[in-house]
């Protein structure tokens, strides 16, 4: 861990109010035995605050209509895990619909064909009542209730309404969109009502703090008063609303990752042995160019092939010296908007290889598919230069773990503008995703970068990286919650 700190929600809060987190998804997988764990940095940051406060977990199984749901909590990492039943049409109309098809385009300016349907709004609320419910009744007085994501924004208020004695707090991890392209939704003055039940509410970006503001001023009427001057990165605003004595207050708080996981397997021998083999299977280039990304229109994975592609076509980049390695996961499958961009990217790369590639050496390796960190981390170590190049990225990740693994201080990160992680990641190569002459340029700066500069870039981020890491972010927001 790149600091000491307190586990979150007791000892920085001064306090020890049993911690329940609300999230779409239960960090649970079923197996043939069971239930096993599934955490993830965000999830390993979170479950010793909840054990030690005695909290508790509530979300989806991941399983439609999954009759295990209804048997009792799930018992498993030393807490009580509650889950929320969907059946299969509410994963259609409340997931992949309004979720996934009207919010997630929506908040990343990524504007698609209009898909405000009032069935999926419908099964929207009818599915943020029912966890605001299961919260209500397993919340233990005076807990801490924090809830996660644009799937559950209804929660906040919904959960207020029946239990005025726990606190709330919601943590937006996608952006905020700003007020005109966010007014075009039809339920907008609901979502912005059960948004501000909440005690706290975080946002990635000092942006999507004062997006939210804005549209609370506009649509509600209410007041907002930051507590220092427009553009600070780290202030508190406080909305009040007339005649309600409830405040909510809100501010950027920048997530992180597990950096002592990362760097301990980036140490590791295995990821050493596995790092030269890598090299010479990809055929000993001279750089080694990757995008890991889910398979997500807004990860601007597309523009980035055709950059990489340019340059080649251009002699800029020489297919003997140079080859990109993009991992996309296979992400929302059931949404048609997915299954185009995937169709597109395969077809770049085909497109792309077919101008370029020699026998036995394709100059783009393409991998649809999900890694376990084992697979992944050298991967980022074998990297010259990384790839980040979203349209528009709440935070991004992966830009952090390429950071945390380069304990060799080197490696050169390429970082769209348009992601929360370039607010702290200023010594990255940042570029407009959507400038197509910028992202070759970037790519080519990113290629021919003196070592020397190299480092001093890895060395400013790699601070950063490692002091603000994943408990850093939740006792932070916890700390402000409780206060
Ligand atoms: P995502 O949109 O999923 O998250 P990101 O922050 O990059 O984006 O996280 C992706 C995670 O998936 C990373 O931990 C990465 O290692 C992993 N991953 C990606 N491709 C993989 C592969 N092929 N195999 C295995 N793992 C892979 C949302 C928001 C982000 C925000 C996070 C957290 O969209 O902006 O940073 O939540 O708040």
């Amino acid at each position: 861990m790149g600091e000491q700190s307190d586990p979150p929600g007791t000892a920085q809060s001064g306090q020890s109010r049993p911690l329940i987190i609300a999230a779409n998804r239960l960090p649970v997988t079923r197996t043939e035995d069971g239930w096993a764990a599934s955490p993830g940095g965000l999830v390993r940051a979170l479950l010793p605050s909840v054990r030690d406060s005695g909290g508790k977990w509530v979300g989806w199984t991941g399983i439609a209509d999954d009759e295990a749901s209804l048997d009792g909590p799930i018992h498993l990492e030393g807490i009580e895990m509650h889950a929320v039943p969907l059946s299969a049409s509410e994963i259609e109309d409340y997931y992949e619909g309004f979720s996934n098809d009207t919010l997630w385009p929506l908040y990343h300016d990524a504007l698609r064909d209009s898909g405000y349907g009032a069935g999926d709004w419908e099964a929207y609320r009818i599915v943020n009542q029912r966890f605001a419910n299961i919260l209500a009744e397993i919340a233990p007085p005076d807990a801490m209730v924090w809830v996660h994501d644009y799937q559950l924004q209804l929660v906040p208020a919904m959960l207020r309404s029946q239990r005025t004695d726990v606190r709330i707090g919601f943590f937006n991890h996608i952006p905020f969109p700003p007020s005109e392209l966010f007014v075009r939704l039809p339920w907008r003055n609901e979502i912005v009502e059960g948004l501000l039940g909440a005690d706290l509410i975080g946002f990635q970006r000092r942006r999507g703090a004062e997006n939210f503001a804005a549209v609370a001023e506009q649509l509600l009427d209410a007041t907002v008063e930051f507590d220092d001057q427009p553009g600070d990165s780290r202030s508190i605003g406080v909305i009040s609303r007339p005649g309600s004595a409830h405040v909510t207050r809100i501010g950027p708080f920048p997530i992180s990752i597990d950096v002592g996981e990362f760097e301990e397997l980036a140490a590791g021998r295995s990821t050493r042995q596995r790092v030269s083999s890598l090299r010479t299977r990809l055929g000993e280039p001279e750089v080694i160019l990757l995008g890991v990304d889910r398979l997500d229109y807004t990860k601007g994975i597309g523009s980035r092939l055709k950059a990489f592609g340019a340059l080649l076509d251009e002699g800029r980049l020489d297919p003997e010296r140079h080859v990109l390695v993009q991992v996309a996961t296979p992400t929302r499958e059931g949404v048609d908007h997915y299954r185009e961009e995937r169709a597109e990217i395969e077809r770049l790369v085909g497109e792309i290889n077919g101008e370029h590639a020699r026998v036995g050496y394709p100059v783009i390796h393409y991998f649809h598919r999900s890694l376990s960190l084992e697979d992944l981390i050298p991967l980022y170590r074998v990297a010259d230069v990384m790839l980040v190049t979203p349209f528009r990225d709440g935070m991004n990740l992966v830009a952090k773990e390429y950071v945390a693994t380069r304990l060799d201080h080197d490696g050169v990160l390429v970082l769209s503008e348009f992601t929360g992680a370039a607010d702290e990641l200023t010594d990255a190569v940042l570029v407009n995703p959507h400038d197509d002459e910028a992202l070759k340029d970037a790519i080519e700066t990113a290629v021919a970068m003196h070592r020397h500069e190299r480092r001093s870039r890895m060395e400013a981020m790699r601070s950063l990286v490692v002091e603000h890491d994943v408990d850093h972010w939740a006792s932070r927001f916890l700390a402000e919650l409780a206060g």
